[in-house]
């Protein structure tokens, strides 16, 4: 019998312009996605204007990589995801593994920024890192989701 959830969670996942370039790289991050007990929500492709990804990274502003991230994310398509699953947020992080990418293929080589990732700033994916993100970023990406409603309604069918 399937094991029951502790918690469900969700997370926003988001597979950056890198990645959406390159269909065979797309097609297996969504496998990885769906190979990992995750169900899909909702999921959006689009585009970022400039000022998207500045009022999205605005916690970086600063940074001395804020400029080329902010560049790179609104530099083509990406697909957004909203992820549910128990511990969601963490998972999709684990999955993804550590942001800068020869640290990944050093340390993690089986996860996603090790495999699929180019450079510390096109690796390939973006996670929710905490409860909070993850509300701010599906509001951000869905604004028109109920993140609330939809636990309130679907969890009880995971139990
Ligand atoms: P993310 O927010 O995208 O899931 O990644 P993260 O938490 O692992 O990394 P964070 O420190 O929040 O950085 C956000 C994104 O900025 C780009 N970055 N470039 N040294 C660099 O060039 C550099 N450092 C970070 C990456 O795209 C990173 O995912
Ligand atoms: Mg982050």
């Amino acid at each position: 019998a399937p094991r029951l959830p502790k918690v469900l969670q969700l997370t926003l996942a988001v597979i950056k312009p890198d990645a959406v370039a390159h269909p065979v790289m797309l097609e297996a991050l969504h496998k990885i996605i769906l190979g990992n007990n995750f169900v899909v929500v909702k999921r959006k492709d689009l585009a970022w204007r400039r000022q998207d990804s500045e009022r999205f990274y605005a916690e970086h502003s600063g940074r001395f990589f804020y400029q080329r991230l902010v560049e790179f994310m609104s530099s083509g398509p990406m697909r957004a995801y909203v992820l549910a699953r128990e511990d969601a947020i963490r998972h999709w992080r684990e999955l993804m593994g550590p942001t800068k990418v020869f640290r990944a293929r050093y340390t993690s080589p089986a996860t996603i920024r090790a495999r699929f990732g180019l450079t510390d700033t096109r690796n390939t994916t973006h996670g929710s890192d905490s409860v909070e993100s993850a509300q701010r970023e599906i509001r951000f990406f869905f604004p028109d989701f109920c993140a609330e409603e939809w636990l309130e309604k679907e969890e009880p069918s995971f139990r």
